[in-house]
């Protein structure tokens, strides 16, 4: 009966609009049918504040908050006299701040692991990677001839702790940044030092009555955004890398038919990978095997889903169920016996969703519990208390099994798991890893340029599309693209993670796929390991050919349809490192401000990248590409390309006569 009243009450989405996922949608249509309310209902029927959108209000006191008018910006000032300049560059400064410390908290918890696995402290985990434990070594000056992994370690770890609490000077990975954008930042004072220091300094200059001039806030948010990019999220990605190994490619499964209907399903959602390692080593016990067969299952499903999915998609081949907006949708399947989450874009709606099909939902982290759903602390100590009781209650739950079960049976292959060294390798082979092929094709016109697509699903456009339609209009214009997180998971549902997929690109590019065998999407796994684009990047300037720093690079970037204070602070450390970076969905800023101005114009003229926006995926699609060429073209590289398709003009005549 309540049941019954509540599907009543619920709004009906045109879920054709809703979602360009049809597992997704399919699982939407069900919950209609079951009166559940997911996300997507709740954007529906909540505006967002129109205020909040412009960033044209301001709570940072109790004389406050305070509201400007976005339509006549500079009509009002805040009751201390705060300016809609200063509102909107500490408003924005504090989504870095938090965005930053999301990513550097998450590689801190990879770094304390690492110091107890090193120390001896730690044994369920080791280290699985020797050679790039000794490659990033090297990189940032420790001594590794004739030393021990052990010693290696050691000093790597005390190393990378200074990217957390180095009070002054210059974080470890900035030696890996190329000489010209080094110099751009120290000309403009925003190397960073360590992130604690550095996010603890913006979110002082952000209270009230301290920093009011949006020039030197918006300093401060680079310098955070770098301490993320090049600190925190690189460190997460390199210490993951070493602990557990390299991502190579690997064939590998997405979509919600990953979901078995007579196995027991166990999804890992979130961000740090040690839960999901644990629970790997879990779900293969025989003697969980074999209890999952005696509750009559023929086994043990695991499956991931958003970024702790997309690493170990990358990392392990673990089939991957749906991206952000997809979390509350593989639930209404009746079919997932449990999902253990850690940290970072858990929905709280889970647990009422979780609640009506009797899915068994558990928080893990200390950082992340949820009200009404059950904690399980996971231990690195003791991992395995942690994942094997999950799938025990697992388990249970298969056999307990009521509600009907319906599985949307749509899967999706495709190559996952390229790395930066695998790129290296892949393209110049075993005896000349080098990025020398892919600057030449560059050069040579063939490869227009490189566009990093990354970032979340947002309810309030329609899930997977502006990513799909973005990626496609890339690649058909010869531009190579690599993706990270949410976005990687809504192109390879689109099919695009295949070799095949060439078909789509553009002819040179297509022409480099096929030689070398690979698709025209790299996926590079999860949020941090956008840290992974920014040392390419650096590879390619290193390289040479292509301008002597990132700034210079026919590269461009775009999340677009971001939805997390995380995406703001990738896409800050992007602009910084000196990429266009263009975001859809909305922007927190209004338009015609002199802080506006600054953040799309003003950086790029300071020798950093600029931002961009636009929610439309052609319109996106068009100022990427007409950043790479004019960057083409400083670099006197733009006549090659006019060269390739000439070229091909005159095959199509020859065709032709
Ligand atoms: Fe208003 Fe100024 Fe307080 Fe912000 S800091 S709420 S603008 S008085
Ligand atoms: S999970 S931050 S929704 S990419 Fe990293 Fe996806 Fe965005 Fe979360």
């Amino acid at each position: 009966m309540e049941k019954e009243k509540k599907k009543d009450e619920l709004v009906q989405l045109n879920i054709k609009e809703t979602t360009m996922c049809d597992a997704t949608a399919q699982m939407l249509r069900k919950a209609e049918k079951d009166g559940v309310e997911t996300a997507f209902h709740r954007a529906a029927t909540m505006k967002a504040c129109p205020i909040g959108a412009d960033s044209a209000c301001c709570k940072h006191c109790s004389m406050g908050p305070c509201r400007l008018n976005a339509k006549d910006p500079y009509g009002k000032v805040g009751v201390c006299g705060a300016t809609i300049d200063t509102i909107q560059a500490r408003n924005f400064a504090r989504m870095v701040a938090s965005g930053a410390a999301a990513h550097t908290d998450h590689g801190m918890s990879m770094l304390d692991l690492f110091r107890e696995v090193v120390n001896g402290h730690i044994k369920e985990y080791r280290i699985k990677d020797t050679i790039k434990l000794e490659e990033v070594c090297r990189e940032i000056g420790i001594e590794v001839e004739g030393r021990t992994p052990e010693e290696m370690a050691m000093d790597l770890y005390h190393e990378l702790e200074r990217t957390y609490t180095q009070v002054e000077g210059e974080i470890p990975f900035a030696k890996r940044v190329p000489e010209k954008t080094l110099e751009t930042w120290r000309k403009h004072g925003v190397v960073p030092r360590g992130a604690m220091r550095e996010i603890m300094e913006l979110m002082h200059r952000t209270h009230m009555g301290v920093d009011q001039h949006y020039e030197n806030i918006t300093k401060q948010c680079s310098r955070t955004a770098l301490s993320d990019g090049w600190g925190g999220s690189m460190v997460a990605t390199e210490i993951s890398d070493i602990l557990f190994g390299t991502p190579v490619p690997v064939r590998a499964e997405v979509n919600m038919g990953c979901l078995k209907e007579d196995e027991v399903n166990v999804i890992i959602h979130g961000h740090e990978p040690n839960l999901f390692e644990s629970m790997l080593d879990s779900v293969n016990d025989p003697s969980l095997i074999q209890a999952a067969k005696d509750a009559g299952a023929k086994g043990i499903n695991l499956v991931g889903m958003c970024c702790s999915g997309a690493e170990m998609l990358s990392r392990h081949g673990i089939p991957h169920a749906g991206n952000f907006m997809s979390t509350e949708a593989i639930l209404i399947t009746g079919a997932v016996d449990a999902m253990g989450v850690d940290v970072q874009c858990i929905k709280q709606g889970l647990a009422k969703v979780a609640e009506c099909y009797g899915t068994n939902l558990f928080t893990t982290n200390p950082r992340c519990h949820i009200e009404g759903v059950e904690h399980i602390q996971f231990e690195e100590h003791a991992p395995r208390e942690c994942t094997d009781a999950i799938v025990e209650r697992a388990i249970v739950r298969f056999k307990n099994r009521k509600l009907p079960i319906e599985i949307p049976q749509i899967r999706n292959l495709g190559v996952h798991g390229f790395s930066h060294e695998y790129i290296n390798y892949m393209l110049g082979g075993s005896f000349r890893s080098s990025y020398t092929p892919l600057n030449d094709n560059i050069i040579n016109g063939r490869i227009r340029g490189v566009a990093g697509v990354v970032g979340c699903t947002n309810p309030r456009v329609k899930q997977d599309w502006v990513h799909v339609e973005l990626v496609k209009e890339l690649i058909k214009r010869d531009v190579l693209v690599v993706q990270t997180g949410c976005s990687q998971i809504a192109l390879a549902k689109a099919g695009l993670y295949t070799p095949e997929a060439a078909h789509l690109a553009g002819a040179g590019l297509r022409e480099v796929c096929e030689t070398v065998g690979m698709p025209p999407v790299l996926g590079l796994g999860s949020c941090v390991d956008n840290s992974r684009i920014l040392i390419a990047c650096a590879e390619m300037v290193r390289v040479g050919g292509l301008g002597e720093s990132i700034a210079d690079l026919p590269v461009a970037g775009a999340a677009p349809e971001w939805m997390s204070e995380k995406a703001i602070s990738i896409g800050h450390y992007f602009v910084a490192s000196g990429v266009y970076t263009v975001f859809g969905v909305t922007f927190p800023i209004v338009e015609g401000t002199k802080f506006h101005k600054l953040l799309f114009e003003g950086l790029a003229d300071m020798g950093f990248g600029t931002w961009g926006f636009t929610p439309d995926p052609y319109e996106m699609a068009r100022m990427m590409v007409a950043h790479i060429d004019a960057k083409r073209k400083a670099l006197g590289i733009d006549k090659s390309r006019e060269r390739v398709l000439m070229d091909m003009a005159s095959r199509r005549d020859l065709e032709a006569a």
